[in-house]
């Protein structure tokens, strides 16, 4: 069978994003004040009044969303996604739907407003997230306690209608995120569970709605799917609330993304620098850089992206450590950023040293792992036009040396502890 419409329209939509593969994922709200991690209110059966007490403490004076987007720049970043609303529903953005914004504390700002303008002026492209999850608003079933702990399911046991409130002024909310803020040029909900998915949401309707407001936007899985994927977006008929790309969280697919024909959908991991999403002053237990760089090679050579969080804290600043792993990553990519921007799966499988990356007849061969003697370029004798050091353009000797009957491999880097490599194939498709 034919690929639908709505396989075909994803392709289009998705160009920049396969193009870009490494954005930045900003968490940030009411949470970062308590710093026990967004999910707080949850784990901690804090009340409502408890939880206000954030809303009327709430001042980012430090809030400068210009620093935020140089650091996402200069880290080699090319997208940027902010939680427009988080599962706590307290909304960074001047919604006319509800006093619980940032208008109405101390910051007095349109948070959202400031961040788009800012990275737009980077040359960014952007994104918000927003939570279909909302343990304020009244409306919200507490369908599990694991998704709503503060309410019983009563109301909505009664007159199961009740939801549909939640779900006009969640419609609402994306209808003003998609009208008053200019171009987004990505969205993304957070997520599905138990019978809370696709028409639940009244997501066709939803779509409909956003396709119409913003036809090139790039919408992420979780209208149907949770954390760990599923849904149609895996199909040749995707529904149309399948989403354009699948959100793997905290793991990178073993063997990417594909489709029932295993053909490559669009992917992007979304992972931590530490082991919380919102901010945990506590919590230093960061990720290398090394670590880091290898990870986003990781999900490029797998046709994937990497959106890696930062948390801000409550005053507005991206913690200290985060912005060091950050420029140190910024340092690779400027000189090795050509292995990684519209690259994808190479044709040959993953070598014993490290992975490949591969754009058109360009194969880049990353290093993890110090070699003995030359590194063994099997598959590729005969076919390396020449070879090059990517970070500085110099050449790189390859050869067949005297013993290479005695492997299977067939070419070799006469070079040793080697970092990245580039070396063009002949007419490589
Ligand atoms: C969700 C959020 O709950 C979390 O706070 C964060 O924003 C992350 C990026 O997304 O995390 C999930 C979502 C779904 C599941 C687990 C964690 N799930 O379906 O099991």
């Amino acid at each position: 069978m034919a690929h639908n419409q709505e396989w075909l329209d994803r392709q289009e939509r998705t160009r920049w994003f396969l193009q870009d593969r490494f954005g930045m994922f900003i968490h940030w709200g009411l949470y970062a004040i308590p710093a026990r991690g967004e999910w707080v209110r949850n784990v901690e059966r804090t009340t409502v009044e408890d939880y206000q007490a954030y809303f009327d403490e709430f001042d980012p004076v430090d809030y400068d969303p210009r620093a935020w987007a140089r650091a996402a720049k200069q880290a080699g970043m090319k997208y940027a996604v902010l939680t427009a609303k988080h599962h706590d529903g307290f909304c960074l953005f001047d919604s006319k739907l509800t006093d619980y914004k940032s208008t109405k504390t101390k910051a007095g700002r349109d948070l959202v407003a400031e961040f788009l303008e800012a990275f737009r002026a980077e040359g960014l492209k952007v994104g918000l997230y927003y939570s279909l999850i909302d343990w304020h608003h009244e409306d919200y079933p507490a369908y599990g306690d694991a998704h709503h702990p503060m309410r019983d399911n009563e109301a909505y046991k009664r007159d199961p209608s009740t939801f549909d409130r939640y779900l006009d002024y969640m419609h609402g909310q994306v209808r003003e995120l998609l009208t008053n803020y200019g171009k987004l040029d990505l969205m993304w909900f957070d997520f599905s569970y138990d019978e809370m998915q696709g028409e639940k949401w009244r997501a066709s309707e939803l779509i409909r709605m956003m396709r119409t407001l913003q036809p090139h936007i790039v919408i992420d899985n979780r209208l149907e799917a949770g954390g760990e994927g599923g849904g149609s977006i895996y199909t040749k008929e995707p529904l149309a609330y399948a989403g354009d790309f699948a959100s793997p969280e905290q793991i990178i697919p073993p063997t990417g993304v594909t489709d029932a024909d295993g053909q490559p959908i669009p992917w992007e991991a979304c992972v931590t620098l530490n082991n919380n999403w919102g901010y945990v002053a506590s919590d230093t237990n960061y990720k290398t850089p090394t670590l880091v760089i290898r990870k986003l090679i990781e999900c490029v050579s797998k046709n994937g992206n990497l959106l890696l969080n930062v948390g801000p804290d409550a005053r507005g600043r991206i913690p200290r450590q985060s912005l060091d792993i950050l420029a140190e990553v910024g340092d690779w990519m400027a000189l090795n950023g050509d292995s990684i921007y519209g690259c994808g799966q190479a044709e040959l499988p993953k070598p014993d040293w490290g992975r490949y990356t591969q754009k058109g007849n360009k194969l880049y061969a990353h290093v993890f792992e110090e070699s003995v003697g030359a590194i063994n370029l099997a598959g590729l004798a005969g076919r390396i036009k020449r070879a090059r050091l990517l970070a500085d353009g110099s050449e790189l000797p390859v050869s067949r040396p005297w013993n290479a009957a005695l492997f299977e491999a067939d070419a070799f880097f006469n070079f040793a502890r080697p970092e990245h490599y580039t070396y063009p194939l002949p007419d490589a498709r």
